[in-house]
């Protein structure tokens, strides 16, 4: 595999995670209605802070350098040495980084939580075990294990980490994806997991075609929950990339449907942005990003790293 290739699609979804979570940050809550009120359609980030979604994606893509198999152990402590309060976790996870702190074992620090919080940070675990479903499946549960013991946020995690390496796959091959088969798949996979979350999958394929921005957004915000939860957010993200023409059209949907939508825009964009690349990250939306510590170019960075060692096999 050429690096250049997989450097595309491995940092168009790392950015597309940090820029669609940026985007959405500012109205992370807000209803459909109250953002349309607001902005008509938000299209732009206001500071271009990352939130915990990108913070804990960022976790994962250390601890994958130090390890290409990937250690929980050494995820835990990425999660712990990175964690900032103030970027916005879920109520849980203060416990957690707690636990870690006081020195439990990963495997000991985790809640029974359905949160989202697993598969919002997931996409690298996606993008770099995307020609080993079996091995990306088991990646995924380990990593949503560390924090989120529920089925269905485990269930989370598996789906979109098989998203992000569904359309890496497709991309790096040169192939179309069909938004049927692929959800069909998605949802297949995970239907041994939990059946709640598979269902809600399933629902992606009725979706109708979305004439414009406004309307995929009200599409997601009346079928999906879109909340919190991993069942509510995750099948919206993959809704959102299924009905978007492009980059921008799938993150400005997951955004504007309102609700969680830092990380229905983070999930949107790490899958948007491993099938139509970084080249495909609207240059305003890159130049807003934070820069300093651990911003977009540590971000790059990151993923350049890990496309350079999956090239070397
Ligand atoms: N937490 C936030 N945003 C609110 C604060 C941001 C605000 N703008 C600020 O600046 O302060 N966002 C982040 O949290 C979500 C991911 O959450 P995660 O990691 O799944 O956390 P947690 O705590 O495990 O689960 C979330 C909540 O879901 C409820 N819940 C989960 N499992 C439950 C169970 N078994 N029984 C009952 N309730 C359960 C709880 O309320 C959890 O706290 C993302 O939106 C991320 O952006
Ligand atoms: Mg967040
Ligand atoms: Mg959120």
């Amino acid at each position: 595999m050429r690096f250049e290739d997989l450097q595309e699609a491995f940092s168009g979804s790392a950015l597309g995670c940090a820029a669609g979570d940026a985007l959405g940050r500012e109205v992370e809550g807000w209803s459909h209605e109250a953002i349309r009120r607001h902005f008509g359609l938000l299209t732009e980030m206001q500071d271009g802070r990352y939130t915990d979604d990108t913070e804990m994606m960022i976790g994962l893509m250390e601890a994958l350098l130090e390890d290409r198999e990937f250690d929980p152990a050494r995820a835990a402590r990425r999660f712990l040495e990175n964690f900032h309060p103030w970027r916005g976790y879920g109520a849980r996870i203060y416990g957690v980084m707690a636990r870690l702190k006081q020195g439990l074992p990963w495997q000991e620090v985790g809640t029974d939580s359905w949160g989202n919080g697993a598969a919002m940070r997931v996409a690298p675990i996606g993008f770099f075990f995307f020609d080993d479903r079996g091995r990306l499946k088991e990646k995924a549960i380990l990593s949503a294990t560390i924090t989120h013991k529920h089925p269905e946020g485990v269930a989370g995690a598996v789906a979109q980490a098989l998203a992000v390496g569904m359309v890496t796959e497709r991309r790096l091959q040169g192939q179309e994806i069909d938004p049927v088969g692929f959800v069909r798949e998605v949802s297949k996979e995970v239907e041994g997991i939990s059946p709640e979350v598979a269902e809600e999958l399933r629902k992606i394929e009725e979706l109708p075609h979305a004439e414009d921005v406004l309307e995929g957004a009200r599409l997601l915000s009346s079928s999906f929950g879109c909340d919190i939860s991993a069942k509510g957010a995750v099948p919206a993200a993959i809704g959102a990339f299924v009905l978007g023409r492009g980059f921008r059209e799938a993150v400005l949907m997951a955004v504007n449907a309102g609700g969680d939508t830092d990380t229905l825009g983070a999930m949107a964009g790490a899958i948007a942005g491993a099938y139509y690349g970084l080249r495909a990250i609207p240059e305003g939306w890159l130049l807003g990003l934070e820069d300093e510590g651990k911003g977009k170019s540590y971000i790059l960075h990151l993923a350049e790293e890990l496309a350079r060692i999956k090239a070397e096999g």
